[in-house]
């Protein structure tokens, strides 16, 4: 199945250096390049200088389709996974597992790291990838079923650059923002209860409320506990090594980006590195979102609102918007760039690291518990629908979904957005719902 990776064509390679380059000219120049000693009043952008920056995304828009670069050649296709009636995944918060079950986590994850190629190991033919770090030459870099979903979400993030044609199928900063990752994460907790053998196993999430309520907010104790998830880093951006049992087991990072770049497959590099954080480091959040801000899912009427993207669709309009960040609130180019508000994007930028890397972003495991809690706020939204609209509601509780965007989805085109709304025909359901 594997394919060579054939390079996208010359002259988009050059039209996309000139971009990204004119992109970082763009924020240098308006004092976003530099991470620290800029006062506020330096960082603000006016509305001119963000606009400029949203036209510039827009404009790198369009270069490739994604199909031609690796990540989403070469694996074999998946589909929507078998949901025989008494497969019934209940997904917990974190922080109400046993210290057993949050170790069975952990080796699932590392279970996948371990599903090579040439295994032999139940779904390694998955792990048969056109890998990035191929064409870049690492040699002792072994292709796994954990790293085709980091180099999957690799794809859909440099594929930011999608035709105009494609933008209904965008990963990230559109309609499709939500099924991606809802299909991303129930392909990876199948192939998490393959590995470790235990057709039950659900995906935890984590709780972001739980930081406020249980431990130090600062570092949010229950969530990173070196015996399990891995410490919370370091703010020193040179020595921010995850410490603990995941790098113990040998839990290594593959593929990263240099966040000059971040919408650019000239940006990627390949690693054998630990996992990095720097939870609560960032300047530019305080906090995971808090009770208030998930509350304000049920203002949200609609699930998205034109023109359908980050920098234009309103916040206050908008629930995708409202919850993924990217906000076109945003007063810092950094901001508009990799999403500091919005509570997906806060959480990212919270954590730091490798979860504000953008492209390569699940390296991190905290992604997947991260985009847990992104989801099961995407249920409560459906759910809290469906009450006062019916079970007849157009597209299962999502209000305004546009119809142009129900079609397949970008790398993963086996499956449609529409077949991802009805997340407990999906064989799933979470242990508590946020009410409005
Ligand atoms: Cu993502």
């Amino acid at each position: 199945m594997n394919t060579a990776y054939t390079p996208y064509r010359a002259t988009q390679r050059v039209e996309v250096r000139r971009l990204v380059l004119a992109l970082v000219v763009g924020l240098l120049a308006l004092g976003c390049g530099e991470e620290s000693d800029l006062s506020d009043e330096e960082t603000d952008l006016s509305n001119d200088e963000h606009s400029q920056i949203c036209e510039q995304i827009d404009a790198s828009i369009g270069l490739h389709d994604g199909y031609d670069l690796p990540g989403a050649a070469g694996a074999p296709r998946w589909g929507i996974p078998e949901t025989t009636p008494p497969i019934r995944r209940v997904r917990r918060s974190w922080s109400t597992l046993s210290d057993v079950e949050k170790t069975q986590v952990i080796d699932a994850f590392i279970a996948l790291k371990n599903i090579t190629v040439d295994s032999g190991d139940p779904g390694s033919a998955r792990a048969d990838y056109d890998s990035f770090c191929d064409e870049l030459g690492l040699e002792s870099y072994e292709r796994n079923l954990y790293d085709y979903y980091v180099e999957a979400h690799v794809n859909a993030w440099v594929s930011m650059g999608t035709p105009v044609q494609q933008h209904i199928r965008m990963a990230h900063m559109g309609p499709q923002f939500l099924t991606w990752h809802r299909y991303l994460l129930l392909r990876m907790e199948a192939d998490m209860a393959e590995a470790i053998g235990d057709p039950d196993f659900a995906l935890p999430y984590w709780d972001w409320t739980d930081c406020y309520e249980d431990g130090d907010p600062s570092t949010c104790g229950p969530i990173f506990e070196p015996d399990y998830l891995g410490s919370a880093g370091s703010c020193d951006q040179d020595n921010n090594s995850v410490e603990g049992y995941l790098t113990d087991q040998g839990f290594r990072v593959h593929i990263q980006s240099n966040t000059e770049s971040v919408f650019s497959p000239e940006s990627i590099v390949c690693a054998q590195r630990p996992v990095r954080r720097s939870v609560a480091c960032s300047e530019y959040v305080d906090g995971p979102p808090d009770k208030t801000d998930i509350a304000g899912i049920f203002d949200r009427v609609v699930y998205d609102d034109a023109p359908y993207n980050s920098c234009d669709t309103e916040e206050d309009v908008s629930f995708r918007q409202y919850l993924e960040g990217f906000s076109n609130d945003e007063v810092r180019g950094v901001c508009v760039l990799s999403g500091c508000s919005g509570m997906h994007g806060q959480g990212h930028e919270w954590i730091s690291g490798d979860m504000a890397s953008g492209s390569p972003s699940p390296n991190d495991p905290m992604f997947f518990l991260h985009h847990g809690q992104v989801d099961r706020l995407w249920a409560a939204w459906q759910e809290a629908n469906l009450a006062t609209g019916g079970k007849q509601m157009v597209n299962y509780g999502n209000p305004g979904f546009p119809e142009d965007f129900l079609g397949s989805l970008f790398v993963f085109n086996e499956v449609d957005a529409s077949e991802l709304f009805d997340y407990k025909a999906l064989g799933y359901e979470y242990d508590t719902l946020p009410r409005r």
